[in-house]
């Protein structure tokens, strides 16, 4: 792909394909343009970033500014420096993101609870073997025990988590031997999730902790209670009731709308509905209730991580990642947007009265102002289910004209990490050690887990796709999760054979013996932490260090928008990932030459590196952040006395060697191919 500009011109609108690209987005774009209607591309277009507080140079904590620190030495009216200002911002920041993952933990861990005691309508326990298996690592007794009751005494644990005061958080005690000793030693280990985050608010409150480093090291906890901690509880308690996922065909994009049935898109994070929303799809009472009006039945799909969550459980396709949730309604062929928590955009609902979609908001917790409000419990999970879709379907007869761009891809997403390790090894001897004897090998460089949002001052899909593609090509394998993952489908990486002929020599022969795609979707945004168990237990396995610094892995949120996405950056850091995100440094400003003053970017890059081994970096252009992913790999790899990546080593193995056969043989017969491949001569 040819390097391009990725960043949004300052007071010129794009056009579609400057903006996405992504052939779907680009058709809704030149489609909203036509129509005279905005979307989040041309209002990124129309409204500059503040230049000041983008680079963390703004303080607004208090009635006293907001304080812009823009001159050399210059201090808020409090005296606060710049550091402290942009630290506290920081601070604050990863204070949201963790608390917005921790919260939908919470909410699991409740919903456990509630199917434990019977008390949720329509749920099981799906995973009891992954029941046990989480239970059993924080000594709940299983043995002779329903899954009830396990579930019951899980739940109770979990939920107790988040209110915790002292102490570690128990899903800690799944880290690295190592780690834990060093969070512990720094004191960083988180102790319960809602203690961190309000500690983080009352730190970062006008008159309390000002020194950058001390405030940065309370960012630090604050992540980890939710990498190790409320993530990690959201994604044990959603493969418990819905099911570990395992691969699966589906399809993205928004081709996957359907022309002839009423089509619902779930958009948000939370499973708990959108799970619902698969069963209550599948009802023959609601499949004819659609027919009744003139429908074919219902397409459920999925934006975001709501739809990462069904996509890689039950194959449900996915309409699009976070900026295409605009352009799902300029079809005319949505009939409801059902939405949760996080990451919906306001603009929806004005845009969706220009035709006839229903903005459907469903949490406690968020409303939108000119959306239908239907409020999901789970006691009446099912009946709730049903009557959204009945709200959908009785709105089929408004929908006017329609236009549904004609791409889609298929993918085979499901990677979860109990089925990485069961693809290495088989049911008898599971195990992470062909990944790290293909890394010890040289025929797979290193790993680089891409993930995160899509954001509109960068170009739509294009630094995900053009670091995947790239990193691909030179042996590294990939995993995803997010809009990333949704990404990185709609270019058919997710796609066994398909993305194949793009892959670096020796990754292709792992991918080929393994029979896996060269990219490996891991799930939603709390799913990150998937990727931390697998850091764990490639390090458990023995030949790549003691400790996930050691690894050869890079993690890149080349497009980030949100602040889990800094919290979860964080996280990833302070496990010992080296960690580069696209964009603009929000740490980045320097009105302060005060002598000794710690500035925060420092920190977070060489700072952070000395004490966690990761580092973290914020860098505009994508073909450098694919330069430091493999300096990093390279650097890693020799440190750990392997040997330099060499890629002619590889590729004359499996279909690579039988293709070249293949050409080089012709008409010859099979006892000649035999002989040819094994040495042989032929006997008969
Ligand atoms: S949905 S947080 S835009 S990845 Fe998890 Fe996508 Fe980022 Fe939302």
């Amino acid at each position: 792909m040819a390097e391009e500009a990725t960043t949004t011109p300052r007071n010129k609108r794009r056009t579609p394909e400057e903006a996405s690209i992504d052939p779907a987005a680009q058709e809704m774009l030149t489609l909203a343009d036509l129509m005279g209607l905005g979307t989040a591309f041309s209002r990124a277009d129309d409204l500059a970033p503040c230049t000041i507080g983008a680079v963390g140079m703004c303080c607004s904590l208090c009635a006293m500014g907001p304080c812009r620190l823009t001159k050399d030495g210059g201090t808020g009216i409090c005296g606060a420096t710049i550091d402290t200002v942009q630290a506290r911002n920081f601070v604050r920041s990863v204070a949201a993101g963790s608390a917005a993952h921790s919260d939908h933990g919470r909410d699991m861990a409740f919903t456990l609870k509630a199917v434990a005691n019977g008390e949720a309508q329509g749920y099981a326990i799906r995973d009891i073997a992954k029941l046990r298996n989480v239970a059993a690592k924080y000594g709940i007794p299983i043995e002779g025990h329903a899954p009830e009751e396990i579930a019951n005494e899980l739940a109770d644990l979990y939920i107790t988590q988040f209110g915790q005061q002292r102490g570690s958080l128990v899903p800690v005690v799944r880290a690295p031997e190592r780690r834990k000793k060093l969070w512990d030693e720094l004191g960083v280990t988180p102790r319960g999730v809602d203690r961190e985050v309000v500690e983080a608010l009352h730190r970062t409150h006008m008159g309390d902790d000002q020194d950058a480093s001390h405030l940065m090291q309370h960012a630090v906890r604050t992540a980890l209670a939710d990498g190790w901690g409320g993530s990690m509880i959201a994604t044990d308690v959603s493969d418990i009731l819905f099911g570990t996922p395992a691969p699966v065909l589906g399809e993205a994009n928004l081709g996957v709308l359907k022309a002839d049935m009423v089509n619902v898109v779930v958009h948000g994070h939370e499973p708990t509905l959108s799970q619902m929303m698969v069963a209550a799809s599948q009802d023959p009472e609601i499949i004819a209730y659609a027919k009744a009006a003139g429908a074919e039945g219902i397409a459920l799909s999925g934006i975001c991580c709501t739809a990462n969550e069904i996509l890689m459980r039950q194959g449900i396709p996915a309409a699009g990642n976070f900026l295409q949730q605009e352009l799902a309604i300029l079809t005319g062929a949505v009939e409801a947007m059902v939405v949760d928590v996080q990451c919906i955009m306001q603009a929806l609902v004005a845009l969706a009265e220009r035709f006839h979609t229903k903005i459907i908001t469903t949490s406690p917790k968020v409303r939108i102002k000119g959306a239908t409000h239907i409020e999901f419990d789970e006691a009446h999970a099912l009946t709730i289910a049903k009557d959204v879709l009945k709200t959908a379907v009785d709105n089929y007869q408004n929908r006017a004209k329609i236009q549904i761009p004609d791409f889609k891809s298929s993918l085979i997403p499901g990677f979860s990490h109990e089925y990485i390790n069961y693809m290495l090894g088989g049911s008898y001897r599971a195990s992470f050690r062909p990944l790290n004897d293909a890394i010890i090998s040289g025929r797979i460089r290193g790993v680089a887990a891409i993930v995160g949002c899509t954001n509109p001052r960068i170009r739509h899909d294009f630094n995900h796709t053009t670091i995947t593609e790239e990193l691909l090509k030179q042996d590294v394998l990939v995993v995803e999760t997010g809009c990333s993952a949704i990404a990185s489908a709609k270019m058919s990486f997710l796609l066994g054979e398909a993305g194949l002929d793009r892959v670096g020599p020796g990754l292709r022969e792992v991918c080929e013996t393994v029979g896996i795609p060269p990219v490996l979707h891991m799930g939603s945004c709390v799913d990150n932490t998937r990727i931390l168990t697998v850091l764990t237990q490639m390090v458990e396995e023995g030949g790549l260090g003691d400790d996930i610094d050691a690894i050869p892995a890079v993690g890149l949120a080349p497009e980030w928008m949100s602040e889990k996405a800094l919290s979860i950056a964080t996280y990833c850091v302070a496990s010992g990932v080296y960690v580069m995100m696209g964009g603009y440094n929000p740490v980045e400003g320097r009105g302060d030459k005060v002598p000794d003053s710690v500035l925060v970017s420092e920190l977070i890059g060489d700072g952070w590196e000395e004490t966690y081994g990761g580092r973290l970096e914020f860098l505009d252009d994508p073909q450098e952040m694919i330069r430091r992913t493999l300096a990093h790999i390279d650097a890693k790899r020799a440190a750990l006395g392997l040997s330099a990546y060499d890629p002619t080593q590889f590729g004359r193995s499996g279909d690579a060697r039988l293709d070249a056969m293949e050409e080089e043989m012709g008409e010859a017969t099979l006892d000649e191919r035999r002989a040819a491949l094994y040495g042989q001569v032929p006997t008969s």
